[in-house]
C-alpha cells in the first residue's frame, strides 16, 4: 500500500511529508529530489516568496546508505520566511505564527477573499482570523507533495515509466495542439510551454495582468508513456484508476475541471471517430515493440490511454483547468468577518500573477503518485526486485495468452 500526508502551514517553521510503501532497495537521494523542487519553484509570473526559499528537501528517515529500506520515508522543507521575514502588517511571522502564544500575533485577516478558502474555512472551523485558513490552503502546500512525487516519479523510473507535465494557455494564449512535445524545450521555457512564440506571448500576457493588478488561470497538461496495460480495474467506482487521477489533480489548489485524451470536445463527436481503432499485428510496423511491451496497438489515442478505468498501454494523457489565483492586487469587493459589512478590496498579501507553470510540475507529482500506487497494487512487492519480478512475470504471461 501507497500513501502519503503532508502538514505545515505557508509561513509556518515548515512541511513535512511522510511517504509509506515504497518497497526497499530504491536508489533516493537528496539531489534526485531537489531538481524537482527546484522545478516546482520556478515560472514567469511567481511573486517574490520563491526568491526566499530554497526549497531544500531534507530526508529523515527511511533511506540508508542511499536505498530505501521499505520504512515510512519522511521529508522536511523549512520555510525560510519564517525564520527571516514579515506578515503584511510587518510582524515577524516567528510572531504572527508561533506555536506557543504570541504577545505579537499581527494583525487578523477579516476581509474575505472571494474564491479563496477564507470565507467556507472561516465558518467551518469557527475561526475570527482567516489566516488560520489560508496558511493552510496556501498552494505552499505542494512543496510537500512535489517531493512526495518525486519518490514515486524515482519508483517509477525502474519500470520506464516516465512523466513530464507541461503548459498548454495562460490567460487565454493558447500553444499549437502537438501529439509529442519537446520536453528539452518544456524545461527551458520561463512558462514551461514548448513553443517559443507562444511562450512569449504568455509572458506579455502574465506581465500585463501584473500591470492591471490581476491574475490568470490556464491548461496544464501531464504525459505518462511506458505504462504496462490493465493498471486500475472496471470492477468497481473507485477502483477505477481514472477515478483516482481525477481526484488526485482536482485535488490541486485551483484546479477546476480536469480531461483525459481528447477531452470534452469528444460529446459532440460520433463514437466512429472517437474509439481507437486496434491495430491488427499484420499492421505493426517492423520497428514496432512486440507484445511484450505492448499487446494491442491503436491508430488514435482518444482516449487518453484509458479504457474502461484501465490504462491500454497508451501514453496517458490528462488535462488541468486551472482558475486564477484568487489572491488579487486590485482585490475584490467583499465584506469584513468581523460585521458583515462592505469593503471595497478583498485582503491582499504578496502572491503569484499566475502558477500555472508551477501546476504542470505539481500535476505531475500528482499523476506520479497515483501511478505509483497502482502500480504496487498490481505487482506488491517488498523489494524493488520483487516488483520487477511480478511485472516481468505478468508481461510474459499475457505475451504467451496469444502468441503461441
Ligand atoms: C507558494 C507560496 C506562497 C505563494 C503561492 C505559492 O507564498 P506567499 O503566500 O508567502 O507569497 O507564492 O501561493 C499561492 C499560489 C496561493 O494560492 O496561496 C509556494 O511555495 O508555491
Amino acid at each position: 500500500m501507497f500513501r502519503f500526508l503532508t502538514a505545515g502551514e505557508s509561513h509556518g517553521p515548515g512541511l513535512t511529508v511522510i511517504v509509506e510503501g515504497i518497497p526497499a532497495g530504491l536508489n533516493l537521494n537528496k539531489e534526485y529530489l531537489s531538481r524537482d523542487m527546484a522545478r516546482r519553484m520556478q515560472g514567469h509570473g511567481r511573486g517574490g516568496r520563491m526568491k526566499i526559499e530554497t526549497d531544500e528537501p531534507i530526508i529523515r528517515s527511511g533511506v540508508r546508505h542511499g536505498l530505501t529500506m521499505g520504512s515510512p520515508i519522511s521529508i522536511l522543507i523549512d520555510n525560510r520566511d519564517f525564520a527571516n521575514g514579515n506578515g503584511p502588517d510587518g510582524t515577524p511571522w516567528q510572531q504572527a505564527m508561533s506555536i506557543g502564544p504570541s504577545e505579537n500575533p499581527g494583525a487578523p485577516i477579516t476581509h474575505l477573499r472571494p474564491g479563496h478558502a477564507d470565507t467556507p474555512g472561516v465558518v467551518k472551523y469557527l475561526q475570527d482570523d482567516a489566516r488560520n485558513i489560508l496558511e493552510r490552503s496556501s498552494a505552499r502546500e505542494s512543496a510537500a507533495r512535489v517531493a512526495a512525487g518525486s519518490i514515486a516519479k524515482r519508483f517509477l523510473e525502474e519500470f520506464q515509466i516516465e512523466i513530464h507535465g507541461h503548459v498548454q494557455a495562460i490567460g487565454g494564449v493558447h500553444a499549437p495542439s502537438s501529439n509529442k512535445p519537446d520536453w528539452n524545450a518544456v524545461e527551458t521555457s520561463v512558462v514551461r510551454c514548448a513553443d517559443g512564440e507562444t511562450s512569449a506571448r504568455m509572458v506579455e500576457a502574465i506581465d500585463k495582468a501584473r500591470d492591471d493588478g490581476d491574475s490568470l488561470g490556464g491548461i496544464v497538461e501531464v504525459v505518462a508513456t511506458g505504462l504496462p496495460i490493465g493498471l486500475g480495474s472496471h470492477i468497481q467506482w473507485d477502483r477505477k484508476l481514472t477515478t483516482k487521477l481525477a481526484g488526485a489533480v482536482m485535488s490541486m489548489n485551483a484546479v477546476k475541471g480536469v480531461e483525459f485524451g481528447a477531452g470534452f470536445p469528444q460529446a459532440d463527436l460520433p463514437g466512429s471517430s472517437v474509439h481507437d481503432v486496434i491495430k491488427p499485428v499484420s499492421e505493426w510496423g517492423s520497428e514496432s515493440k512486440g507484445p511484450w511491451e505492448q499487446p494491442y496497438q491503436r491508430n488514435t489515442n482518444n482516449s487518453g490511454g484509458l479504457e474502461g478505468g484501465m490504462t491500454t498501454g497508451e501514453p496517458l494523457v490528462v488535462r488541468a483547468a486551472v482558475k486564477p489565483i484568487a489572491t488579487i492586487i486590485n482585490g475584490l469587493p467583499t465584506v469584513d468577518l468581523r460585521d458583515g459589512q462592505f469593503v471595497d478590496r478583498a485582503h491582499f498579501e504578496r502572491s503569484d500573477i499566475t502558477f500555472v507553470p508551477t501546476c504542470s510540475v505539481i500535476a505531475e507529482a500528482m499523476v506520479a503518485i497515483v501511478l505509483a500506487e497502482a502500480m504496487l497494487e498490481k505487482f506488491g512487492g517488498d523489494h524493488i526486485s520483487e516488483t520487477k519480478r511480478n511485472l516481468q512475470t505478468y508481461r510474459s504471461s499475457y505475451a504467451n495468452t496469444r502468441l503461441p
